[in-house]
């Protein structure tokens, strides 16, 4: 079993819904376990003017390798009616996989670890609530540390993710 971080967020639709529905439907995906997911955060739109989003993470363990897992999410966001238009455009839901173990991985479909990660405080406050210690592989850094070095100005506010 490997642990892999998964970035969620949504600015479409009922969001907080739709991202704890994305919950209960990755814990029904066999050979994937969820173990946590942080507080949702409120957080300012990186990219085009969009509306705000809504953020959080989960740290799962998993049997099923990279690229498999990246289809997974993928067809659990088409289920939310994701339409990809602009890039970095609104969306009622986006799935990340941030990190998977220790693995640095590059394909032309998928990167890890996720190439904004270590820059991204709506990814890097939720994700260090759930693994502080997990050391980003590419920089050596602890979430920990690269939660407390980022720019929070984008952060709202949070509100409790009602999980389990
Ligand atoms: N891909 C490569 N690596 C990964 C990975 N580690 N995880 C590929 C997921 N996908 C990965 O993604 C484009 C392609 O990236 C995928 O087909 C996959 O093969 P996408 O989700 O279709 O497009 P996108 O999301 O518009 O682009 P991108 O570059 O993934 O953007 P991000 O990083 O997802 O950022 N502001 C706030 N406040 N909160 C947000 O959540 N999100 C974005 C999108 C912009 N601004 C935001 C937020
Ligand atoms: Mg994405």
């Amino acid at each position: 079993m490997t642990p892999v971080a998964i970035g969620l967020g949504s600015n479409l639709g009922p969001s907080q819904q739709i991202l704890e529905q994305s919950l209960s439907q990755l814990a029904q995906v066999p050979d994937l376990h969820l173990i946590a997911v942080s507080a949702w955060y409120e957080t300012l739109p990186v990219g085009p003017q969009q509306p705000n989003y809504l953020n959080g993470c989960a740290v799962l363990e998993t049997e099923l390798n990279p690229e498999i897992l990246l289809a997974r999410l993928q067809s659990i966001e088409q289920q939310f009616g994701r339409v990809r238009t602009e890039k970095w455009g609104p969306r009622t839901l986006d799935l990340d996989l941030l990190l998977y173990g220790q693995r640095q991985h590059q394909s032309p479909t998928l990167t890890i670890p996720h190439p904004f990660l270590i820059e991204r405080a709506f990814v890097l406050i939720p994700l260090a609530e759930i693994a502080p210690d997990w050391q980003e592989p590419k920089t050596g850094q602890t979430i920990l540390q690269l939660a407390q070095a980022c720019d929070r100005q984008g952060i709202l506010g949070c509100l409790a993710a009602r999980w389990p």
